[in-house]
């Protein structure tokens, strides 16, 4: 059983103002992702649809006051619909492609203690998959057990990992707009050079969230889910879903450029 974690940079144009949707790299991901020979489930970020409102409304501090709470609920519903039309036009897409996709919303049986996944059905995903389904999660808005809080943002890099371990996933895949983990930031310093394989011990020198439009950390967040799974025996490979043809290599067991982190 495959996980593919589809980053929300490449589905959204992450840095707009509004939500927009990068309609010709969903169209070719859509299309490359039809060649699965596997069970799978994927997981999509949120990108422009999800970060720009969690930021706005803070969701995860702490409430202090009445107001603020009416802020927050406004917010979370706010948010979580904006995720789930993020969530329909994926699925969408998939589904022309000729894939079994079925989108589930993670808020209605997810709910985290202090951000961490605490309460969690994966059995629906089981049967799913069972029944012959591409299950499609997504970065969401949800519920907190912690009450100075509430409410949180559970990122799709968690979910990635939660299901990997409770489905003893074969492979993990994570997607996104760079080829892979690098020395120092690609974007910024041309001499970054593409880590082949990352583990506990090596060194990154990654700032927490070095991506402003993203609140759930960037990279270094993505790390540090994966060398958690890691931990457990998964290994998971880092690729860059903007390359034509990654991502069809990666569903039908190629041999695809990337990190891998184990
Ligand atoms: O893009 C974030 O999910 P991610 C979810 O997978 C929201 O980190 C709602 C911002």
């Amino acid at each position: 059983m495959m996980i593919i974690k589809l980053g929300g940079s490449a589905l959204t144009i992450k840095d707009a103002t509004e939500p927009t949707i990068d309609e010709v790299n969903l169209d070719r991901i859509a299309e490359e992702l039809s060649y699965y020979s596997d069970d799978m489930v994927i997981v999509h970020g949120a990108g422009s649809y999800g970060h720009i409102h969690a930021k706005k409304y803070a969701i995860g501090d702490k409430i202090t006051n009445a107001q603020e709470n009416l802020y927050k609920i406004e917010g979370l519903s706010r948010t979580q619909a904006s995720v789930q039309l993020l969530n329909y036009i994926v699925v969408t897409k998939l589904q022309q492609r000729g894939i079994p996709a079925i989108g589930v919303k993670p808020s209605s049986f997810i709910i985290t203690e202090n951000k961490r996944i605490a309460v969690c059905d994966t059995g629906i995903i089981e049967r799913y998959i069972n029944e012959g389904f591409v299950p499609v999660l997504y970065g969401d808005a949800v519920l907190d057990l912690n009450d100075d809080i509430k409410f949180a943002i559970l990122s799709g890099d968690q979910i990635i990992t939660y299901f990997a371990n409770a489905l003893k996933a074969d492979k993990v895949i994570l997607s996104s707009d760079v080829d892979g983990i690098y020395t120092d930031n690609p974007k910024t310093n041309p001499d970054a050079k593409l880590i082949d394989i990352v583990t506990k011990d090596t060194q990154l020198s990654l700032t927490e969230n070095e991506d402003r439009a993203d609140v759930t950390g960037g990279m270094a967040g993505k790390i540090n889910e994966l060398l958690e799974l890691a931990e457990n025996g998964i290994e998971s490979l880092i690729i860059n879903a903007e390359t034509p043809g990654n991502l069809k290599k990666a569903v039908s067991g190629k041999e695809v450029k990337g990190t891998l982190i184990k």
